[in-house]
């Protein structure tokens, strides 16, 4: 394999909405360079890129692949993610290590749902991007329908580059506004025809052309002044205003394209070896202590591990970007997390499934490893001389959660363990044993994201698990003040138990006066593991209790503070005073005390008008407009409170309170409500009491299980 010069080597993301043809486009890339004999398709399973038995079932990408092309003097680097936003981990990584951005847009239906998000992570690493309106072969296909939408959402720094002759069935042509220049292509695609504009289009085209010099023009004070001069620009002059614009993020020329029939790929591809910047044109990247790290060849080595997977026979494959320098096979470098050195015994160019192995790899590639136990996604690897810890990607919180359970109980260790791997893959899934709950929690972000989980547990972990409703995190508290007294006596042959509390619990807000009406000798104010704060106070008088038991009687408390009364919850938000009791000279003792603490306290509790609490979520909605009231109406069923809606384009934004006992498979409701147009994403707000059916049915329901 041919050893590319880093500025020769040009690594694209390919980014859009669910089947926009992104995987068509990244197997046509390949095709068109020569570099496959056969083209594969999405529907006969056998693209380089779609390799992963659940994007067969599914028909969708799943994961980000990595593969490469070879145009002209080039090496192009294609990573293709999935459209899915349940993946928007894949997208963040390869967007990371991707210098520009192919932003396919479905010439059926313009911008759809869900590019916001990818969005603010191509401002968030300022990235370049290129717009590819895609099926322009298609019946529905609108194109400047589509441009429009770009501009509406995007604004006016999106610039037509091209556009199709015979939009529909009959596409066979595109229009270039940089060479003006008309491709025509054969019925099988391919290798273009270069013509002139036919007559008909020359007005259209003359007009595209000057508002692309102007855009071109605009991002240089030379090329502003020989705009000027000569009222126009040449080619060279053009490229160089647009790879300017397209480094400040001022310009993002749109393309036109059919994939699927291999028309226009080769023009874009041009188009990314003569301007889209190389890594070496691009900003630094910045390390975490604000150092700025060039892509140099000759520079310290510097890799940035974006991504990692496991995989059937092979193992974990660690995917990485030089960022600097070089590596070799048999290289070590140091992980800046752990500290650890590790070995490069092989190199790897991947292409889907398919390893070809190389002996280094230079500043501005992409490239993978095999059996790097202890480096993870997101970690930096650099040389032992030049300690550094690039920028890490900043990954979305889960949106959604499931409980999991083994199908075979004596699986539950080896669940632990598999779930504790796969998330060192993917940073966008957390699993936790919520001992509260008495259940395995597992975060994602949707349920394709979960159903992802499970697969990959049952094909590769060999573990069978269900899915199970996820029990929700409630909180006990109190409304009003109560006393309560608790006597333990005990006596069983040698020395007996005596315990006597009296003690009174009322609600806690912040700022509260002391006790009145009590004398208060101390206070331990504990802040919750599980949000809220128990205040503990000894207002013990005349040395009826020592000193020495109150800590035993808080801990006694504790333990009911731990289990609420009512649903077994964890209590929040209470305070407590002991102000009375009995001790006896030989028989008290610690664990006396503690027992009489924690039954006066759950006595008390149950007189103190007990309330339950819920966590309540913000929830934001995007939705186009026309859906709007479907998705109103089904919020109410479940309990929301509508605060607001604000419009974005031809879409709505609608934000509500929702509980999140309400919110069981909300990601399917809402794919099913808008056929997959919406997105939301949510963020805890606070605990508030439930509503008192609520609270009935709760505390019935534990009373049976009890
Ligand atoms: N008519 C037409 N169909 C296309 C074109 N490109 C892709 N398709 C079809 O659109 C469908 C989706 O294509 P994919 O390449 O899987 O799309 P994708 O963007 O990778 O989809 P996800 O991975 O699910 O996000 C397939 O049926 C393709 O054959 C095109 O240029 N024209
Ligand atoms: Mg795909």
């Amino acid at each position: 394999m041919k050893v590319y010069d880093d500025k020769y080597i040009k690594n694209i993301v390919l980014l859009g909405s669910v089947k926009s043809g992104k995987t068509t486009l990244a197997e046509t890339m390949v095709f068109e360079a020569g570099l496959l004999k056969r083209r594969g398709t999405v529907e006969d399973k056998n693209t380089i890129s779609d390799y992963h038995e659940i994007e067969h079932e599914r028909g969708n990408s799943v994961y980000a692949t990595t593969l490469h092309t070879e145009w002209r003097d080039y090496k192009i680097n294609i990573i293709d993610t999935p459209g899915l936003d349940d993946f928007v981990g894949e997208i963040a990584s390869s967007l990371r290590v991707a210098e520009t951005a192919v932003m396919l847009i479905n010439a059926q239906y313009g911008v759809e749902v869900g590019t916001e998000v990818t969005w603010n992570y191509l401002e968030q690493f300022a990235k370049p991007r290129i717009f590819a309106i895609n099926q322009v072969d298609h019946p529905k296909s609108d194109y400047f329908m589509a441009v429009e939408s770009i501009r509406e959402q995007f604004g006016p720094a999106a610039v037509v580059m091209q556009y199709p002759l015979n939009e529909g069935e009959e596409f066979n042509a595109i229009i270039d506004l940089l060479k003006m220049t008309m491709y025509k292509f054969p019925a099988e695609g391919g290798k273009p025809e270069k013509l002139p504009i036919p007559e008909s289009e020359k007005e259209r085209a003359a007009e595209l052309h000057n508002q692309l010099v102007e855009k071109a023009a605009e991002n240089d004070e030379e090329l502003m002044e020989l705009y000027f001069d000569k009222g126009s620009l040449d080619e060279d002059e053009m490229r160089k205003g647009l790879k300017i614009g397209m480094l400040n993020r001022d310009l993002y020329p749109i393309f036109c394209l059919s994939a699927k029939r291999n028309m226009g790929s080769g023009r874009m591809m041009g188009f990314i070896d003569n301007v889209t910047p190389s890594a070496v044109e691009m900003r630094p990247e910045k390390a975490v202590d604000g150092r700025e790290i060039a892509c140099d060849a000759a520079g310290p080595a510097v890799l940035f591990v974006f991504k990692t997977l496991m995989e059937p026979f092979l193992g974990k494959i660690t995917f990485f970007k030089v960022c600097s320098g070089q590596v070799s096979e048999g290289m070590d470098l140091v992980n800046s997390a752990t500290g650890d050195s590790e070995r490069f015994n092989q190199l790897f160019i991947m292409d889907g499934k398919n390893r070809t192995q190389v002996s280094k790899l230079s500043a501005g590639d992409i490239g993978a490893t095999l059996k790097m136990k202890n480096t993870r996604t997101n970690q930096t690897l650099h040389a032992k001389e030049f300690p550094v810890e690039l920028a890490p990607i900043e990954f979305p919180e889960p949106r959604i959660r499931s409980a999991v359970v083994p199908k075979e109980k004596k699986d539950e260790e080896k669940l632990g363990e598999a779930l504790r791997e796969i998330q060192t893959e993917d940073p966008t899934l957390r699993a936790e044993l919520a001992p509260e709950l008495k259940q395995l929690i597992l975060w994602g972000q949707g349920e394709l994201h979960l159903a992802l989980v499970k697969w990959r547990l049952e094909k590769i972990h060999n573990l069978a698990v269900e899915f199970a409703e996820p029990r929700i995190p409630y909180r006990e508290t109190i409304r009003k003040a109560a006393n309560a007294m608790y006597r333990h006596k005990k006596q069983s042959g040698g020395s007996g138990q005596f315990a006597e509390v009296h003690l009174r619990i009322e609600p806690w807000e912040e700022g509260m006066a002391e006790p009145a009406d009590l004398t208060v000798r101390g206070r331990e104010t504990i802040d919750l593991p599980w949000g809220g704060k128990l205040v503990f106070y000894n207002c013990i008088v005349g040395g009826v209790i020592d000193n020495r038991f109150l800590p035993s009687i808080l801990k006694g408390v504790m333990e009911k503070m731990q289990e609420g009364p009512i649903t077994g919850s964890y209590v929040r938000d209470v305070r407590v005073m002991v102000y009375d009791g009995k001790m006896h000279a030989v028989d008290s003792n610690d664990i006396s005390f503690k027992i009489a603490g924690a039954q006066a306290f759950k006595d008390a509790f149950r007189n103190a008008d007990p309330q339950i609490l819920e966590p309540l979520y913000e929830m934001e909605i995007l939705v186009p407009e026309e859906l709007m009231g479907d998705v109103m109406s089904d919020l109410q069923t479940r309990r929301s409170m509508i605060q607001g809606m604000e419009s974005q384009g031809k879409y709505q934004i609608i934000r509500a309170i929702t509980p999140l006992a309400e919110q069981y498979k909300y990601t399917t409701a809402l794919k099913s409500m808008t056929q997959g147009r919406a997105s939301f994403k949510r963020t805890f707000k606070e605990y508030a009491p439930v509503p008192y059916e609520v609270q009935q049915q709760l505390a019935a329901a534990q009373a049976t299980d009890a």
